[in-house]
């Protein structure tokens, strides 16, 4: 069975701990392949090895950073049936969204930020006819990027990326339970003559390989995307030592539909947003509430074009849902179904776990589940459950939603749906998330700020945002 392996300094190496332990292919509950047990002797190599590439790949031309990110971005598009095959492997979802979605959005994050810093630019200042100042921004150095298991190619590189392309070097976890695309990756950044050094790429769990990251005293700045949970533990390891942080955490996000949208985009589009990727992605609406007056409509079509999600082998191409990431996170998103039936939920559609025929009848399946009938105040409808399960509710008044909407500690993304446009700048101005879409969801441009407020996280990524997260910032004065 294959290893995986370190990417340090160029090399592919086994952990200083000789250890690995299993990685499980969610579709069939078997272990498929072995990750290192990495632990802070390895990110102290990684670390070693970054700190010395730093001063060469940070003033290489941005022209010449930029030209090797591009040819990375070929080469995952060239290997892209390859790469979607191996995530959905690793990760469960179907080889098809992992062509549509993943592989793609990986090789996009690269070749934008290639883009981007070509395009890179600082401000002066005029202090009357006293001064001249300047902006100057230089890369902050060694940097950690911890990534999750949802998107596993795609948050990999949208981290990674930026911080590349601003002249830093990196120090890189991918999530332990879905580490085998960035293990590829590795190869790939070799075949397109990224230097030694210059990303490293260390597994193993959070609590060991990822804390070593975070406490690294050459490590000064930390890009992380997992649970609201681990972002407070990194938040705290890094703040005495006030290194740099962002931090994009978890979500509860609302849907909110008004009854004078266009309902059969609004059902379509629901339906995506509530069960792409099994319900893992922090951007998913998880809460659904729907105007009073064409609630009956909505949730009689919502329920009849969820029930058509085939679920099963993600290998298929007949089937949308596939697996969820392992066994524990089956059985949290299962317990939260309980929890809501306890709370005075009536399930509606789905409800339990599935086992498809075959070599997947051992495999992490939950059907997609909508639930009614729940306050906007119990925990189902506060906590993040992060998987196929939505609730759905009516409601009366702007006001009523909005503070139902904001009721979470949550603050990432919302989805609004009304042709009035007046309405969707006032509702918009009052929902407290880092990201709205109107009339649409997880339509992106790569150059908006992304990131949440109150427990979704602090920082934005995307843009320029991104670069300067990397660089430290400088002004120079100069007097005239
Ligand atoms: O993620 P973790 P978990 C949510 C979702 C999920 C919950 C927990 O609700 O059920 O979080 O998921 C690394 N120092 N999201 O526990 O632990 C870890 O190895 C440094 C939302 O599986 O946050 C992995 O690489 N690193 C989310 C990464 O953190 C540490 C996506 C994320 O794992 C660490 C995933 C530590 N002390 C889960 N502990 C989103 N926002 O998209 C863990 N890690």
């Amino acid at each position: 069975m294959e290893k995986i392996l370190n990417y340090i300094n160029g090399v592919f190496t086994g952990p200083a701990g000789g250890t690995f332990f299993d990685n499980i292919n969610p579709a069939t509950g078997r272990v498929y392949s072995y990750v290192p047990d990495s632990d802070e002797r390895d990110v102290e190599a990684a670390a070693a090895a970054a700190e010395k590439a730093f001063p060469s790949w940070a003033s290489r031309p941005a022209r010449e950073r930029s030209e090797i990110l591009e040819r990375i971005a070929a080469l995952i598009e060239r290997d892209k049936d390859n790469l979607a095959l191996a995530e959905s492997v690793d990760q469960g979802k179907t080889i098809a969204s992992a062509l549509a979605l993943d592989i793609p959005r990986a090789a996009a994050n690269l070749r934008f930020f290639a883009g981007a810093i070509l395009h890179f630019s600082s401000a002066a200042h005029q202090t009357d006819n006293a001064a001249l100042n300047y902006t100057a921004y230089s890369p902050v150095g060694v940097v950690g990027c911890i990534s999750p298991w949802n998107l596993p190619l795609y948050l990999f590189t949208w981290k990674i990326a930026p911080a590349l392309a601003s002249g830093c070097t990196v120090v890189a976890k991918p999530s332990e339970l879905s580490p085998m695309t960035a293990f590829l990756f590795c190869s790939l950044c070799d075949e397109a003559g990224l230097p030694p050094g210059v990303l490293n790429v260390v597994h193993g769990y959070g609590h060991k390989a990822g804390q070593a990251i975070v406490d690294h005293p050459l490590v000064q700045a930390i890009s992380f995307t997992g649970g609201t949970e681990t972002g407070k533990k990194i938040a705290a390891s890094a703040a005495p030592r006030f290194r740099k942080l962002s931090l994009e955490l978890g979500g509860k996000n609302p849907n909110i539909i008004f009854a004078d949208a266009d309902m059969e985009e609004a059902v379509r589009t629901t339906v995506l947003s509530s069960f792409s990727n099994q319900g893992e992605i922090c951007l998913c609406g998880s809460r659904i509430f729907v105007e009073r007056s064409a609630y009956d409509s909505f949730l009689a079509a919502f329920i009849e074009q969820t029930r058509k999600l085939v679920v099963g082998d993600p290998r298929s191409s007949q089937v949308n849902v596939g697996a969820l990431i392992s066994h524990k996170h089956m059985e949290k998103v299962l317990g939260y179904i309980e929890l809501a039936k306890k709370e005075g939920g009536e399930v509606v559609c789905g409800g339990k776990q599935l086992q498809p025929q075959g070599d997947c009848s051992t495999g992490f399946f939950v059907e997609p589940t909508i639930i009614t009938g729940l306050s906007h105040s119990c925990r189902t409808n506060l906590e993040e459950i992060f998987g196929p399960v939505v609730t759905i509710a009516p409601f009366d008044s702007e006001d009523e939603v909005v503070a139902w909407a904001n009721a979470p500690s949550y603050g990432l993304s919302a989805t609004i749906w009304t042709q009035n446009l007046n309405r969707a700048h006032k509702v918009s101005a009052r929902i407290k998330a880092g990201v709205i879409w109107i009339n649409c969801w997880l339509l992106r441009d790569l150059r908006t700020p992304f990131g949440g407020m109150k427990q979704s996280g602090v920082g934005r990524e995307g843009g320029f945002d991104a670069l300067r997260f990397f660089m430290d910032t400088k002004n120079i004065c100069i007097r005239l």
